[in-house]
């Protein structure tokens, strides 16, 4: 899939033109068997997945923890697994993925042509994406912020410090728009170096090209163990934008939308319950009505959303509960070892909360 001569999918009247035209300008959609919107327009997205016997997942593909290609040639990481999970509620198979990785600046596109079912890629959730891009979100999955990278021997400690220097970001992000918004408040001059590739950008700021790097504290971190000497490097302390990393899907279909919103919801849920790999065999005999009613075995609930009953069972044992996917890729046994903190569930202190099965 060739996505690199699109254009900015920001402007108002070019996304509005690229979701009611056949997207001209992607090649994508006359190659790719089931591109085309039309089928997912009759019959739904879910019976298209369904149809396609696997789910098309875009992902970044460039940032460990997330989405990532691993030492068996396979791709993992939290933005992973949601798809994973989602493969294991439809297909009770977690490989049953196709994963397309898409740049910051294609990724809409990509979503609005119908070459992916699904975003699952480190993406900030805003308004004008939400209308003008017209996307439906799922629940968040990462809540993020906005951070600075600098090298420590720069001293370079705060914002204010980055006077005339010149800060690397990438095109297509919220992170290039937040960075101008803050520094006007903070009125620091300075000089924006914009990439459209990830990995040209952090090859500049590797090579002092630019003085400081910018985007989301995540994706700083896990870029930082990329670098040759991660230690030398520093994410100051500012934050910059608040950032509800979340997946989506095309508007317009809201069976879709809740199935993908249901199954993010369940590897929540699951923690709450404590319900997780290890354990879930033990969970089947629970005489808890609320147990009972979240692995399927009383009410039917995957019914309404088009799923097999015992959906959330089947995330559970392929993929795990959210606290399992963290850890996996991003807890303290990862070289990213991020904290919790606001990803933590929300009986704990943090904002993770999914709405009740029942
Ligand atoms: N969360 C922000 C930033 C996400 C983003 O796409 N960041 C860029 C780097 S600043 C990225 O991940 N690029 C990966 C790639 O292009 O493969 C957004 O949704 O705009």
């Amino acid at each position: 899939m060739q996505y690199k001569s699109m254009v900015r999918p920001f402007s108002l009247l070019l996304a509005s033109l690229l979701v009611t035209l056949p997207l001209v300008s992607c090649s994508s959609s006359s190659d790719s068997p089931a591109g085309t919107n039309n089928e997912a327009k009759a019959k739904g997205r879910l019976q298209q997945v369904l149809n396609q016997n696997k789910l098309r997942c875009g992902i970044s593909g460039e940032l460990p923890g997330f989405s990532v290609l691993d030492d068996q040639g396979t791709y993992s990481g939290l933005d992973v697994d949601v798809c994973r999970a989602i493969a294991a509620a439809l297909f009770d198979d977690p490989t049953k993925v196709e994963y397309v990785p898409l740049n910051a600046k294609e990724r809409f596109t990509a979503v609005q042509a119908g070459d992916v079912d699904i975003l699952s890629r480190n993406t900030t959730w805003t308004v004008d994406r939400d209308s003008t891009n017209q996307l439906a979100f799922a629940p968040v999955v990462f809540y993020d912020s906005q951070g600075m990278m600098v090298k420590k021997d720069s001293g370079i400690t705060s914002l204010k410090e980055l006077q005339n220097r010149t800060i690397c970001t990438q095109t297509g992000t919220t992170t290039e728009k937040n960075l101008a918004d803050q520094m006007s408040k903070l009125k620091v001059t300075y000089k924006p170096v914009v990439y459209e590739d990830i990995n040209a950008a952090y090859a500049a700021y590797a090579e002092g090209r630019c003085d400081a790097i910018t985007s989301d504290r995540s994706q700083l971190a896990s870029r930082r163990v990329k670098l040759a000497n991660p230690d030398s490097n520093v994410i100051l302390e500012d934050v910059m934008s608040k950032e509800p990393l979340a997946p989506a899907v095309a508007d317009g279909d809201a069976q879709w939308a809740d199935v993908v919103r249901w199954v993010v919801n369940a590897t929540i849920e699951a923690e709450e319950l404590n319900i997780n790999q290890k354990n879930l065999a033990t969970f089947t005999t629970s005489q808890d009505p609320v147990v009972q009613r979240f692995l399927g075995q009383k009410d039917a609930l995957g019914k309404g959303l088009g799923l097999s009953d015992d959906f959330a069972s089947r995330i559970v044992k392929h993929v795990g509960n959210y606290g399992e996917i963290y850890d996996r890729h991003l807890g303290p046994q990862t070289k990213l070892n991020l904290p919790r903190g606001q990803n933590q569930l929300w009986s704990k202190g943090g904002l993770l909360y999914s709405p009740p099965f029942r």
